[in-house]
């Protein structure tokens, strides 16, 4: 099942490469280029049956998701690099902090420092939330709905589920003194700065409102009980649950409170939607089996999958074997804080032939699954239910 998985996994990349043209073909040819660089861009190992690789983004296999474990192992999580991963010495590590919508105003060049002691000082906190790309799902616009994006082409797997610790940022905010007239928080990450089209765009940085900095914004130093993996944004990272992976600066080295609206290319250029700056994650599902997998004719066979938000929490997910002209309902368990629900199905007396499964779900917000999503350039918020094939033999 392995094998056959990773095959159609990798015809799937060539053939993706072969429509699109032009950017998908580097994304194909990542893994080799980085080889030849020397320097990787992700330093964890990215085993083939857990991960492919795709160069400076790899992708966690649902194939390869233990069922009996809730939360994503931090060595199993996907990685997204605009760059490469940074070596930072968390000895001489600080934070910066400036901007006018400090109490104390104070300019780029001469900001507040904050250490990872002084962090450590403020009341900690753990929260457990799905963390996921923008274009998780980016492939099936291509292959199921014929339309292909520019972009990595993940399939389901650029998301986790993970328990962060660290320090609220109202907390940070509150100790340094916040302007009342604050609106904007942009972090910026210390990895190099993104070239692209011969463009050098500066540092990965992006804008959130304030009210999302006083709400549930994170600044971590940990997952899962450990501290952040390289990868992962070590020694701290921000976190916007809910919301776009990209909110979540990494490497995060400074960061700016202003009272008038802040910006940067990853919110007027890349991770929006015409006029629609994307924030909240939408609705979606994937199952824990390998792509086109073979599965043993049983009178019952016992399936898993998982679905989640980034608005609420999953109240409901169907399941439908014969492409969506009947549902029946999946078993759901309650999701962990912010985290994504698992969910299970028995398939009772399947015939032998080939299948495509579906899995919809609907959230406590009232959205649900399209059968089809509306297509946007770079591919981001594919959320349509995924024609997953089986086959039962
Ligand atoms: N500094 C920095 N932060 C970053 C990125 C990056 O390239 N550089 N990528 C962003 C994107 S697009 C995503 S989806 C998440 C991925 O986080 P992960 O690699 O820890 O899974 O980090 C975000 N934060
Ligand atoms: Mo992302």
């Amino acid at each position: 099942m392995e094998a056959s998985s990773r095959a159609t996994t990798r015809r799937t990349l060539l053939r993706t490469a072969a429509v699109v043209g032009g950017a998908p073909a580097t994304h194909a040819l990542a893994p080799l280029g980085r080889a030849l660089a020397g320097a990787p861009a992700i330093l964890k190992p990215l085993p083939a049956d857990q991960f492919v690789d795709f160069g400076t983004n790899a992708e966690m296999r649902w194939s390869s998701v233990d069922p009996r474990r809730y939360l994503t192992p931090q060595a199993r999580l996907f990685v997204r690099n605009h760059t490469a991963t940074p070596t930072i010495d968390a000895a001489t590590y600080v934070l910066k902090v400036h901007g006018d919508g400090l109490r104390t105003p104070r300019t780029a060049a001469d900001p507040l420092t904050v250490t990872l002691r002084d962090l450590k000082r403020l009341p900690r906190t753990t929260l457990v939330s799905t963390h996921e790309c923008t274009g998780n799902g980016r492939s099936f616009f291509s292959t199921q709905q014929g339309t292909p994006a520019t972009g990595t082409a993940w399939t389901l797997g650029a998301v986790g589920t993970v328990r962060w610790e660290g320090v609220r940022l109202r907390d940070l905010l509150h100790h340094l003194g916040l302007d009342r007239d604050a609106v904007s928080v942009q972090g910026t990450g210390l990895d190099p700065s993104y070239v692209t089209g011969g463009v050098d765009y500066g540092p990965v940085r992006r804008p959130f409102p304030v009210t999302k900095a006083l709400d549930d914004a994170l600044l971590a130093w940990g997952m899962n009980g450990e501290p952040l993996l390289p990868d992962h944004g070590y020694p701290l990272r921000l976190v916007l649950p809910g919301w776009v992976g990209i909110g979540s600066i990494k490497w995060l080295g400074s960061l700016e409170v202003s009272t008038t609206e802040l910006s940067s290319p990853w919110n007027t250029k890349w991770y929006r939607i015409g006029d629609e700056v994307l924030s909240t994650n939408p609705v979606r599902s994937a199952w824990e089996l390998p792509w086109g997998a073979e599965l043993d004719r049983r009178r019952r066979l016992d399936l898993t999958g998982r679905s989640w938000s980034g608005a609420a929490p999953v109240r409901r997910v169907e399941v439908s074997a014969d492409g969506g002209a009947t549902w029946q309902r999946a078993k759901v368990r309650p999701a962990r804080e912010h985290g994504w629900s698992q969910w299970s199905w028995t398939w009772s007396r399947p015939e032998s032939g080939a299948y495509e499964l579906l899995a919809r779900a609907t959230d406590a917000a009232g959205r649900t699954q399209p059968l089809v999503t509306a297509f946007n350039d770079n591919g981001y918020f594919f959320d349509a239910v995924v024609r997953h094939p089986v086959t039962v033999v």
